[in-house]
């Protein structure tokens, strides 16, 4: 297969890039920061996103050294966003949201690489929250727990991506090192409606009532419409991310979303 060949070679020939999408606080609208969405622009079938390349890459290995490098733009960007824009007041410059796969987290140079890549780009580790999708860590024993535990020490924020789609157990949350939850896109789907369904009202209070009693900040994915916004906002959801706010995009587009509300 095609893709198989050129996978290998698509990092040194500079054939990937990232797109930015927006996190938005749902209380006052303004951009706090943005998830890094990689892509490769093949020279013959054009522009691929991640569900056509990443598997392929955490199959070959070459998800370590694509991960470390997309970890390493991604830094660089928020520096320069800090650097453009100082952010809104009392909350600071803009994050940077960045997706591990179960690969980049067995593989032991995680938390020096993260190391060396923040302190090249002189960005503060609280500047940086690192996805992992909550079927990486089910059943997760400590030795793959102890890498997350050191970065979160550090003043890394952890999220848990995909959340509600794992069927993993609550009360497993407490001994996991996230602070972020991100509320699966099928719980904004299912808030289409206005008044949306009273049980998937109750289930996502739920979730929102014990994640915010844990500590954890709820970050909602897939917000299409504005009545979607307003219901996850009512619900007590903290931030949101979607095509209602924009679409993933060149990280110039970022800096003048930002500049808008600053
Ligand atoms: O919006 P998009 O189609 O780009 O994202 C699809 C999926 O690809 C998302 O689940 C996202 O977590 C994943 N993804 C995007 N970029 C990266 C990346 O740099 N590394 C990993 N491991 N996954 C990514
Ligand atoms: O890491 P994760 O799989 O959650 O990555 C986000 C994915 O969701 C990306 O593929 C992104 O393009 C996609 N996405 C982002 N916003 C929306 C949205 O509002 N609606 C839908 N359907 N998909 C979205
Ligand atoms: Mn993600
Ligand atoms: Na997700």
């Amino acid at each position: 297969h095609g893709l198989t060949t050129a996978l290998p070679t698509a990092l040194d020939r500079g054939e990937f890039f990232i797109e930015y999408q927006p996190l938005v606080h749902l209380g006052d609208g303004s951009v706090r920061g943005a998830e890094a969405l990689v892509r490769w622009l093949h020279p013959q079938h054009g522009v691929l996103g991640p569900d056509r390349f990443i598997p392929l890459a955490e199959h070959t290995g070459l998800i370590v050294p694509l991960g470390r490098w997309v970890l390493e733009q991604s830094v660089r960007q928020a520096r320069e966003w800090r650097e453009l824009h100082g952010g809104v007041e009392a909350v600071g410059p803009l994050r940077i949201n960045v997706n591990l796969s179960p690969c980049q987290l067995t593989h032991p140079g995680l938390v020096q690489d993260t190391v060396d890549i923040l302190e090249r780009a002189g960005v503060a580790p609280d500047a940086l929250c690192l996805e992992v999708t909550e079927s990486a860590l089910i059943g997760a024993d400590d030795d793959l727990l102890k890498p997350l535990r050191r970065l979160a020490e550090m003043g890394v924020d952890i999220a848990l991506d995909d959340f509600g789609t794992g069927y993993s157990n609550l009360a497993n949350l407490r001994r996991l090192p996230v602070s972020v939850l991100k509320l699966d896109r099928s719980f904004t789907q299912s808030m289409q409606q206005f008044p949306a369904d009273p049980v998937d009202l109750k289930i996502v209070e739920g979730i929102v009532s014990l994640a915010h009693s844990l500590d954890l900040a709820v970050t909602v994915e897939g917000v299409e419409t504005g009545a979607q916004a307003e219901q996850l906002r009512i619900l007590g959801c903290d931030t949101a991310q979607g095509w209602y706010y924009a679409r993933p995009g060149p990280p110039e587009r970022l800096h003048e979303l930002a500049l808008v509300d600053a």
